[in-house]
């Protein structure tokens, strides 16, 4: 199977469904083609969670032999996702755990209580949004409206990023992640976040505040400050990864849901809880498509196929929420009463296991009932089969939920 030619991974994400089934059918492991890059990627789950806990594979971008043959580079369309900063997504080890600290702290399921007031709150104001938008009946997109302001109100305010700055991210961060984004501009847009997370950090250096990024600047009870280089590594991490994935968690599981009627009548009836639901929706389509990337320091034997040393390694965990041997041969329907649900790794596993799950399942399990009691006759105002993705490789981004709110 692993010598067979590399499967390409469209770019233009055209058919999400079929791309997963074809890789979870090609084995466990086996080689892509990332936009021009030949990569082993993992789709099955019991070799994902071997593999994210194998310290030969790292996150250190010049364990790469193409990065450091210079075969790829600035002119890839993807190299602002694996050539980043000095930060907890790029580094391991001690060190990994030193730079992450202080985020796991923060993000801890204790201290997240302490924002489901602001969290509901922020939800509130953006259900007004969307019950003007949509008004009379008129169609409205619900990712546009309140899906995607949402998780960046609340990963700006944990981070103490100011609302009048919103926008502008939002908008960089949607260039930065799609394919059709020309590379030279893409470049410019990395820059211009560098420039502004980096005074974000020094504004916080100077006149520290109640936030995250204070909070990496400062020495305290959790620990030494974090160089200046270091904190903007882990802000810029942190924002990225804080909106863009939840974003889609919201849409992704509201579009399941209106396309279930009678699931969704269990959930509104009590009968499922929400937390069941959102698990089940991280698992059939979770926000995560493809995660880049580890690099093998050594070569790593996995059944009769080598990831040699220098080799990248991603991890396609949208297929692996797909696993037949998990998840039994339903494993491609969406079903909210399914006792493997939360057998999913949407969020990784291992040393790098995301941060901010437990907050982002927070944000869901906000904004999904708050939605559907405001709104109990949602409905879809396109078939679903007019759906579909962002030119956006990496993420399962639907490019708009228009429905109706009555
Ligand atoms: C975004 C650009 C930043 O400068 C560096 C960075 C760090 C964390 C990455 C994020 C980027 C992209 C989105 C990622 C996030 C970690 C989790 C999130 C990959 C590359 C996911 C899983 O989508």
């Amino acid at each position: 199977m692993s010598s067979q030619c590399p499967i390409a991974i469209d770019p233009m994400v055209g058919d999400l469904a079929g791309e997963t089934a074809r890789l979870r059918d090609a084995g466990p492991i086996t080689r892509i083609d990332l936009m021009g890059v030949t990569v082993w990627t993992v789709t099955d789950h019991a070799l994902a969670r071997q593999l994210t806990t194998d310290t030969r594979l790292v996150k250190d971008i010049n364990a790469w032999k193409l990065f450091a043959d210079g075969v790829v580079g600035n002119q890839w369309p993807l190299i602002g996702m694996v050539d980043v900063d000095r930060s907890m997504f790029s580094v391991d080890g001690a060190e990994h755990r030193r730079l992450r600290l202080k985020t796991a702290q923060a993000l801890a399921p204790r201290r997240l209580e302490e924002l489901r007031p602001r969290i509901e709150a922020l939800t509130a104001e953006l259900l007004d949004d969307l019950a003007a938008a949509g008004a009379d009946g008129t169609p409205v997109d619900l990712k546009q409206v309140f899906a995607y302001p949402l998780p960046m109100r609340v990963v700006g305010d944990l981070m103490g990023v100011a609302r009048e700055d919103h926008a502008q991210l939002l908008d960089w961060y949607k260039k930065f992640f799609s394919v059709m984004t020309p590379q030279d501009e893409r470049l410019r847009v990395i820059g211009e976040l560098d420039v502004y997370f980096t005074d974000q950090v020094r504004k916080k250096i100077a006149d520290p505040g109640d936030d995250l990024t204070s909070a990496f600047v400062v020495a305290d009870e959790g620990g030494e400050a974090l160089t200046e280089e270091e904190a903007i590594g882990n802000i810029k991490a942190l924002v990225a990864a804080g909106h863009e994935t939840t974003v889609s968690l919201i849409v992704n599981t509201v579009r399941a849901l209106l396309n279930e009627p009678e699931q969704l009548a269990k959930v509104l009836a009590g009968e499922v809880d929400w937390k069941q639901v959102i698990e089940e929706s991280l698992r059939w389509d979770g926000p995560v498509s493809h995660l880049l990337m580890r690099f093998a320091t050594e070569d790593i034997t996995v059944g009769d196929t080598v990831i040699e040393k220098g080799e990248g390694v991603v991890m396609s965990y949208r297929a692996v929420g797909r696993d037949f041997a998990v998840h039994g041969e339903t494993a491609d329907e969406f079903d909210v009463t399914r006792s493997t649900a939360n057998r999913h790794l949407a969020f990784g596993y291992g040393p790098h296991i995301c941060p901010g799950a437990a907050l982002s399942r927070l944000e869901a399990a906000i904004a999904l009932p708050a939605l559907f009691a405001r709104f109990p006759n949602l409905r879809l105002a396109v078939p679903d089969s007019e759906l579909g993705n962002l030119p956006v490789l990496t993420q399962n981004d639907l490019a708009a939920l228009p429905i109706t709110l009555n």
